[in-house]
């Protein structure tokens, strides 16, 4: 696996002294959780639009309901795998913020101390109505295919994640802005980079003139932008990244 990563990568990585870590759904895919657009992707035979936007939600909130429900119960069954704790574990040599598009939590859970969740969280309800946050709470045990329970102005409840044509949590993207400025090199991981604005943050540090390392099976629009691209599953190339900087002449 280390002969096969950028010498420069792994220079740059040992010399780094803040990394900003962008992922997605493929970063959790060694933890059992199925990615949205791979082959065994939990959208398979159903458009992402369909269930994950408010216009999902309006036409059929059982069937969003039970989805979320069901992906919540193998959430709650997974684990951080090698690529979360490598992530976590870089935070004795450098400053890390990891941006996650996940809304799993496997990052804070393998612990990641700074971790920006640009998609919200699936751990957690609230309430549909604007501004309400009566309903605010953990996503509750309920059997698949319930109706979602209702908050107590009346409103269903929802998870509390960004759906397509929402707005990402406020200021969410002002920290990851300020943390990738501040970056000497940007990891993306086990994302398909075409969901914005997630997907425009590395190429904001490439015009800044961060150096980004893209990891992934699969090429993908960032590929060839990126500084380096890695093919590999992010639980082998991100531990094997790790330790070949360590080894490096002067790794601090
Ligand atoms: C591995 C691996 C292994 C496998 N190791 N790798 C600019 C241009 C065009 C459109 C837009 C634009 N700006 C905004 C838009 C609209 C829209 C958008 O981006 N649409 C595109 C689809 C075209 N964006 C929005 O609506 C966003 N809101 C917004 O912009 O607000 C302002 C606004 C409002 C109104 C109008 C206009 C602007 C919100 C986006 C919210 C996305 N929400 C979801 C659902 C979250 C809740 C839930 O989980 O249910 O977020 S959609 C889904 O996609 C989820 C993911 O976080 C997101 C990204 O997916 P990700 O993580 O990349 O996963 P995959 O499956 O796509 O890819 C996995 C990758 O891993 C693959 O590449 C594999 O190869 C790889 N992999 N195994 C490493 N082991």
């Amino acid at each position: 696996m280390t002969g096969e990563l950028p010498g420069e990568a792994v220079r740059a990585l040992s010399r780094a002294r803040s990394l900003v870590a962008l992922t997605g759904a493929g970063v959790s895919e060694e933890s059992g959780i199925p990615t949205f657009r791979g082959g065994d992707g939990f959208w398979k035979g159903v458009r992402p639009e369909d269930l994950a936007s408010p216009e999902g939600f309006a036409r059929d909130p059982a069937m969003v309901w039970a989805w979320y429900a069901s992906r919540v119960s193998a959430i709650r069954a997974a684990r951080p795998n090698p690529a979360h704790d490598t992530l976590a574990r870089l935070e004795r040599r450098m400053r890390v913020t990891v941006v996650t598009q996940n809304v799993d939590g496997l990052h804070r859970d393998a612990g990641s101390a700074t971790v920006l969740e640009l998609h919200g969280s699936i751990r957690r309800v609230r309430c549909h109505r604007q501004g309400c946050r009566d309903g605010d709470g953990r996503f509750p045990d309920l059997p698949d295919g319930d109706d979602p329970p209702r908050c107590r102005c009346g409103e269903r409840l929802r998870p509390d994640v960004v759906w397509f044509g929402e707005m990402l949590p406020e200021g969410i993207l002002d920290a990851a802005g300020e943390a990738l400025r501040g970056a000497d090199i940007v990891l993306v991981a086990g994302t398909s980079s075409v969901v914005y604005p997630a997907a425009a943050l590395p190429l904001a540090a490439l015009e800044a003139g961060i150096p980004v390392l893209e990891v992934n099976p699969e090429e993908t629009p960032l590929t060839p932008l990126a500084t380096w691209s890695v093919r590999g599953l992010a639980g082998r190339v991100l531990p094997a990244l790790r330790e070949a900087a360590d080894a490096e002449p002067g790794a601090s």
